[in-house]
């Protein structure tokens, strides 16, 4: 089964469009090195993944180098997507909508996990994260409203914060989620606008 078979490696962004849902059958993709990038902290690298508005990603693992991981243009639902060596990021929205990421986990991420370019939703539930530097920010010195929520997850060895902004718009929601190591839940958001439980 696939299940088993060797990483695919991925020279060029895999595209999946509008309202399509791509299934990667638990198998692992990594990205080409010297077509889309190393992984490391390199701006500039091109993803392993665009979801066009609507489509869906699940049942996906990605290995390293990881590049710059998912690009979402607009809505997304990313489902059971285990990245098992962060690259630049793991997951960028880079243009308005709502990302909902369902199950599935983040390791060894040495800056961000996810990255919100764009403003809009980001919901992530039933995720697991360990050993990395922040699980979302909103792009430094950016005022346009993020709404991200986290619930029932496991997160631990944060380096610095699970939701970070510089907006005084965005929000942040965690609810039901157990923390190992997690210096600071919030960073830069305004007064009123994060809220634990
Ligand atoms: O301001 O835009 O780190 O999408 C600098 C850049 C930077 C982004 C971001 C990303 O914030 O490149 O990976
Ligand atoms: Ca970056
Ligand atoms: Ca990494
Ligand atoms: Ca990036």
């Amino acid at each position: 089964s696939k299940v088993h078979a060797a990483p695919q490696v991925v020279s060029q962004t895999i595209l999946v469009k509008a309202g399509e849902t791509f299934d990667g059958k638990g198998q692992t993709y990594v990205a080409n090195p010297d077509t889309l990038g190393d992984g490391s902290q390199d701006e500039g690298q091109k993803p392993i993944f665009r979801l066009e508005n609507g489509a869906t990603l699940k049942n996906v693992i990605i290995g390293a180098p990881g590049a710059d991981g998912v690009h979402c243009y607009g809505n997304a639902t990313i489902s059971n997507v285990t990245w098992q060596d962060v690259g630049e990021d793991a997951l960028t929205l880079k243009a308005k909508g709502t990302v909902n990421i369902t199950g599935g986990g983040a390791y060894k991420a040495y800056d961000k996990v996810f990255q919100a370019n764009a403003e809009g939703t980001i919901n992530i539930k039933n995720f697991k994260a360990n050993d990395i530097g922040k699980l979302a920010r909103q792009n430094g010195g950016t005022s346009y409203q993020v709404n991200f929520t986290l619930d029932n997850s496991d997160i631990s060895d944060v380096k610095d914060s699970i939701f970070r902004t510089d907006s005084s718009k965005s929000t942040a929601k965690i609810t039901n989620t157990r923390y190992s190591n997690v210096p600071t839940l919030f960073k830069g958001f305004a007064s009123g606008k994060t809220s634990q439980s």
